[in-house]
């Protein structure tokens, strides 16, 4: 669906290490796009990437999006609970293997901290696998508090960043 202009600027980060990562994160977008009251406005390229915490599972494919939304940022991240358990998210250890991960990263320029929702997401300002997607579709987004996207992306390195091919 589409809102014309209106709604808060809120991007989303897509991260998957099971079951065809990279099918994964591409119905993840697909489904971001048809949010109620919602438009998806760009979508990054997928990033293939070794894991942050546990080693001992496969790597991970990332990507991040902006969405113009007229929901509340609650209700937004409920969607995005439920994308996640539509495609089979299974929650066992913290950090651990996931069909899919979906963060609300940027609440348009807002600082939220609420039972079950901290905005800008925890660790954004420092993961490679969140900054680079997003600083290829928002560069000038500001981070509440640290800054540019992409002059935090620059701070940090992209060496273990591989980009996707479109076929995959
Ligand atoms: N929550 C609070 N704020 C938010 C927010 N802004 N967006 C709460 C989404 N959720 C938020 O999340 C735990 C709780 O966070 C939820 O109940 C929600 O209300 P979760 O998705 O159940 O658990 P998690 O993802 O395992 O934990 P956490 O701490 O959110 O992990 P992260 O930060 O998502 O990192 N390595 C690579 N290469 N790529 C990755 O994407 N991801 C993780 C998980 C680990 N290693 C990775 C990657
Ligand atoms: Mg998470």
């Amino acid at each position: 669906m589409t809102t014309a202009g209106v709604g808060t600027l809120a991007a989303v980060g897509l991260g998957s290490n099971l079951n065809d990562p990279v099918a994964q994160v591409s119905g993840a977008l697909a489904a971001l796009a048809a949010l109620p009251d919602s438009e998806l406005l760009v979508a990054s390229s997928l990033y293939r990437n070794p894991p942050m915490g546990p080693q001992d599972q496969p790597d991970y494919v990332n990507a991040a999006a902006l969405l113009r939304t007229r929901l509340t940022a609650q209700a937004l991240l409920q969607e995005l609970q439920a994308l996640e358990r539509r495609q089979g998210r299974v929650r066992e250890r913290r950090w651990g293997p996931r069909t899919i991960d979906l963060d609300l990263l940027l609440w348009g320029d807002a600082t939220i901290n609420e039972p079950g929702l901290i905005v800008p997401h925890p660790g954004l300002h420092e993961r490679p696998f969140v900054l680079y997607p997003l600083a290829e579709i928002a560069p000038g987004l500001h981070v509440p508090g640290r800054g540019r996207v992409d002059a935090l992306a620059a701070a940090c390195s992209a060496a273990s960043l591989v980009k996707v091919s479109p076929a995959g």
